[in-house]
């Protein structure tokens, strides 16, 4: 199955903060219309999915930070925060841009009044994708906005709430372990921290060395959990500019983790921001590349797969497919 909701392509901001000026924001609705279009030349549906219990999402995040989402005006223009509350106190009556800086951790994250809806719809998305899981070996979620840089309490890296998360605990609290692979370009701070002292989900990324690369502070190889989540996170920074074989390679290395551990169910935080063209990304995967990682994740029992970035179009569609076509053995 795969899910899809028309309401994530509601969140529409036309520009972000980039250093000295704004530019375009690259994570746009075009992108998963165009992984649409290309399913349906192949003839492969997209369902909308049921109606989930959301109370889950104030769990997993704080549920302070889901009713600021949810207080947004409807008529909310494109706006993003103009300080971060990196220390300092919120108090009961701090205006709406002291809240902004509370409940987003950088200034690239613009949010609108679409926002909310189109969040809650990208986690619903990720609840069919895990529910359909237990039932079926292979399952798909369209989501956006993505989700892997969120925090429990923060939202932040173009994300609101941490979609695969959201999954994983939905599959722990029925008795599954689960493993999340996490390919996107970018390291999935926001998955790591909110899982680094668990064991029952194992964390194994690939993304750009964050001596150079966004999210920067996160990711070094030698951040591997804590307490009862010791060894259970996996990291696997690479140069910001790898070649597909240096990106295969380290997959096949992390895939070791991944059956070591040998979860219930798999659930693969997928960007496509590796790719060669990619606008804010650096390294050297080709359409053929993503056929290669599907074969590659071919063999493992259960796979969901999440989408977060990836964001040059129109590849992203034929991108999304190919990885299909590896996962589905066609
Ligand atoms: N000069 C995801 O791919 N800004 N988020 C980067 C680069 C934030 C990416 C600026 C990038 C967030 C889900
Ligand atoms: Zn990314």
């Amino acid at each position: 199955m795969i899910f899809h909701d028309p309401l994530c392509l509601s969140h529409q901001v036309p520009e972000e903060f980039a250093g000295t000026a704004m530019r375009p924001y690259p994570e746009v609705a075009t992108r998963v219309e165009q992984i649409i279009n290309v399913l349906s030349n192949h003839s492969l549906e997209v369902a909308t999915g049921k109606s989930m219990d959301l109370s889950l999402l104030s769990e997993v995040h704080a549920a302070e930070y889901v009713e600021f989402m949810r207080s947004l005006p409807q008529d909310l223009e494109p706006v993003a925060p103009t300080a971060i509350r990196t220390a300092g106190e919120v108090r009961q009556d701090s205006s709406f841009h002291a809240l902004l800086g509370h409940y987003f951790f950088d200034p690239a994250t613009p949010l609108m009044g679409s926002t909310s809806q189109a969040a809650e719809a990208a986690a619903n998305i990720s609840l069919n994708v895990a529910d359909t899981l237990l039932s079926h070996d292979r399952s798909y979620g369209l989501c956006r906005p993505p989700g892997h840089h969120a925090r429990h309490a923060q939202g932040g890296g173009y994300c609101i709430y941490n979609n695969v998360v959201l999954a994983a605990e939905y599959l722990t609290r029925r008795g599954k372990t689960v493993t999340i692979l996490d390919l996107d370009y970018h390291h999935g701070n926001g998955t790591q921290e909110m899982l680094y002292k668990r064991s029952d989900i194992q964390y194994v990324s690939l993304h750009a060395d964050p001596t150079s690369s966004y999210p920067f502070y996160w990711g070094w190889r030698d951040q591997t959990g804590a307490g009862e989540g010791k060894g259970f996170t996996h990291n696997y920074p690479m140069a910001s500019t790898s070649s597909e074989d240096i990106y295969l390679n380290t997959l096949a290395e992390a895939l070791v983790d991944v059956t070591d551990y040998s979860a219930d169910i798999v659930l693969v935080s997928m960007g496509f921001d590796c790719y060669i063209d990619d606008p804010i990304a650096g390294m050297a995967l080709t359409t053929d590349s993503y056929l290669k990682i599907g074969e590659l994740l071919q063999d493992l029992p259960k796979v969901g797969v999440i989408l977060e970035g990836g964001y040059h179009l129109p590849s992203i569609g034929n991108n999304f497919y190919n990885l299909y076509r590896g996962l589905e053995g066609l």
